[in-house]
């Protein structure tokens, strides 16, 4: 525990004061390179005055008059200075953004509980967007998945919960797989002044007002193939089958509010479940730097687990991400979270701290802590049981080489250490360890 502690503070006093010495204020500033992808890996429009340098291209986001580099998973925000890796296209008024990671992993955990098992994950990712009349912005966006191939049961995870792999039995010490329609969305805003917006967001599936933006979004930690723990607390409504969301842009501000299906996803992920919009969450954002996005946001849904039906929940989230550039090509990305879930008078919460590095255009090294207030990991009867508190730090690096103009192929490692309280220990051995291999293609 102390090895990885120590590294983690490592890595992030490294970066801190790399850092502090680079005065720029955004990666990738050469304006040259913009709508190319630069061969760098990444490509940032965030230092553009908006919206006037748009060349018939739609470069502002699509909620609002800000840098298109603000836009996270659903209607999520993130720093001005993040990176959008990927192809970007323009053809007539729309512009063409397309992202996608494909892993292929090899997955290990410790223990009586523990299991291995060789999986594919990732995500295709395309967006399309374009003006419409004077003041408005239209989005389009479509993301799916490869997870349901790792079967109905995912894959080995310690400490992780939540969803069902045969609508019958919780799944626990497991990550689910998620559904092969991830969002299908649309989004128009309205620009109605030079720093405020109104917009509309519909997704079937989509990503409710609520938390940080989904995992595998968040510069933080999106190298790693290995779902959080805290997953269910913080960013797992990513993939709702009904959301809509109405809110206001007033410059570096942002306050929304959905309406969306409570219930999680079942266990058939390839098709599209019937709309519902039986819960809500409100959410307040504010990107107060280039460098910095934060957010609170609170929901309440209704019926959100298929084993406990008749249990309602409340959710509260706050979060900090912190970007900035790194030399001339990198990035350091930090991200700081709090959730709690409560349901039948009991609170749980999660904390989680993540950081990645990526000191050159070859390497990403990432990195997790973990402290999750779980009732599912012993139950007694029924879906749940006595509440314990475990804790997770997860260290990781990834290598790309870049094989052809779009595309990189990367090789991985994590390695996990599990922090399980004594009562727990004939369940799962003293302190089990995780990790996983991986190779990856990226598109960049
Ligand atoms: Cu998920």
């Amino acid at each position: 525990m102390k090895l990885a502690l120590v590294t983690t503070a490592a890595t992030l006093a490294f970066a801190q004061a790399a850092a502090a010495q680079d005065p720029s204020a955004m990666p990738g500033m050469d304006h040259s390179k913009m709508g190319h992808g630069p061969a760098q890996g990444g490509h940032d429009m965030a230092n553009m005055d908006m919206p006037a340098m748009d060349e018939g291209h739609a470069m502002t986001g699509a909620l609002g008059p800000y840098a298109m580099t603000r836009e996270a998973s659903g209607t999520a925000w993130q720093p001005d200075a993040s990176v959008h890796e990927g192809l970007h296209l323009s053809r007539g008024s729309w512009t063409v953004m397309v992202h996608g990671v494909l892993n292929g992993v090899y997955d290990w955990q410790d223990g009586p509980r523990g299991d291995e098992k060789s999986f594919v994950s990732g995500m295709l990712m395309g967006m399309a967007q374009r003006p419409v009349g004077d003041a408005g912005t239209l989005q389009l966006r479509a993301m799916v998945s490869p997870d349901p191939l790792m079967g109905p049961r995912g894959y080995p995870l310690l400490l992780a919960t939540g969803e069902t792999a045969d609508g019958k039995a919780a799944l626990v010490d497991r990550q689910h797989p998620h559904d092969l329609f991830m969002e299908l969305s649309a989004s128009y805003s309205r620009r109605l002044s030079a720093r405020d917006s109104a917009f509309v967001y519909v997704g079937l599936p989509g990503e409710p007002a609520f938390g940080p933006p989904a995992f595998m979004h968040r510069m933080s930690i999106m190298d790693s193939p290995e779902a959080p723990i805290s997953h269910h607390w913080l960013d797992s409504t990513h993939i709702t089958f009904g959301v809509v969301t109405a809110g206001f842009v007033h410059g570096d501000w942002k306050l929304e509010a959905s309406a969306y299906k409570g219930r999680e996803p079942d266990q058939h992920r390839y098709d599209i479940e019937t709309p519902k919009l039986d819960s809500a969450a409100v959410r307040l954002s504010w990107n107060p730097t280039a460098n910095w996005s934060l957010q609170a946001s609170t929901g309440y849904e209704k019926s959100p687990e298929q084993l406990e039906p008749d249990a309602n929940q409340r959710k509260l989230s706050a979060s900090a991400i912190y970007t900035v550039p790194f030399g001339d090509h990198g990035w350091w990305s930090t991200t700081a979270a709090w959730g709690r879930r409560s349901s039948e008078g009991i609170d749980l919460d999660a904390w989680v701290l993540e950081s990645a590095l990526k000191p050159s255009p070859a390497w990403t090294i990432f990195s997790r802590a973990e402290r999750v207030e779980n009732n599912e990991l012993a139950a007694l009867g029924g879906h749940h049981g006595p509440t314990y508190a475990v804790g997770k730090i997860s260290i990781g690096a990834v290598r790309d080489w870049p094989i052809a103009e779009h595309l990189s192929f990367g090789v991985g490692g994590l390695y996990a250490f599990n922090f399980i309280p004594g009562a727990l220990d004939p369940a799962y051995g003293d302190d089990p360890k995780g990790a996983m291999a991986f190779v990856r293609l990226k598109l960049r």
